[in-house]
């Protein structure tokens, strides 16, 4: 009796565990991007991988238990991926955000300085908006139409003058700067997208639109 407490707290603590974890669902096997549902592999399995209904050896009544946890479980993931991509649907279709490969990019529609953008976009669990390829800059470019504003990007340039990286600190792997640009040889450390998609390096201390990426 006390074995079979143990075990059923055991399976309920597991169960509240995956469920209120904060998880990135991206991370998730098939359950990244929206309406990722076709031929969507099976989620990983608490108990090895569930071909049918417990077996007959060890402990049918366990294996039962968590074969239903794991169904139940994966259920829930299922439903909650639906969810998600209907309230994506929704935020898309109203123009309040643009997705790109993994990455959402959405603005407040606030001009501020280099710093405050960069915090505002922290503050919410993201970072300033990042091309690293055309679908990117496209996507972040959509939201400068959008607002008609220039926005400031998630890069910066180093000690070295001339040297620009993302703000994390790795080099550039994607640019798109305008015709003669970067020129600001150390003076403009800022990176600003004009409303044609391109960019110029620019000082840090004007108001431009804050665009976030997700
Ligand atoms: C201004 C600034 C510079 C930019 C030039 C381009 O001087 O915006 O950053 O390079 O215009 O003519
Ligand atoms: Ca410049």
């Amino acid at each position: 009796m006390l074995s079979y407490s143990l075990y059923m707290l055991t399976a309920v603590a597991v169960l509240l565990m995956t469920c209120h974890t904060p998880c990135k669902c991206s991370g998730i096997p098939g359950l990244s991007g929206r309406g990722g549902l076709k031929g969507q592999p099976r989620l990983p399995s608490l108990i090895g991988s569930p071909k049918g209904p417990p077996g007959r050896d060890g402990l049918p009544w366990l294996r039962g238990l968590f074969y239903s946890l794991d169904s139940n479980l994966h259920n829930v993931l299922v439903n909650l991926q639906l969810r998600l991509s209907r309230l994506e649907g929704v935020l898309a279709l109203n123009g309040k955000i643009k997705e790109a490969g993994e990455k959402i990019f959405a603005s407040n529609g606030k001009e501020v300085d280099f710093e405050s953008a960069l915090e505002s976009c922290e503050e919410a669990g993201g970072t300033l908006a990042t091309p690293t390829n055309e679908e990117e800059n496209k996507a972040i470019l959509d939201i400068v139409k959008q607002y008609n504003r220039y926005a400031y990007l998630g890069i910066r340039e180093g000690e070295i003058s001339g040297q620009f990286s993302y703000i994390k600190g790795m080099a550039l792997n994607y640019t798109k700067w305008h015709q003669y640009e970067p020129n600001g040889k150390g003076t403009e450390k800022c990176v600003e997208m004009y409303t044609d998609g391109s960019w110029n390096d620019k000082k840090c201390n004007l108001y431009r639109l804050t665009i976030c990426e997700f």
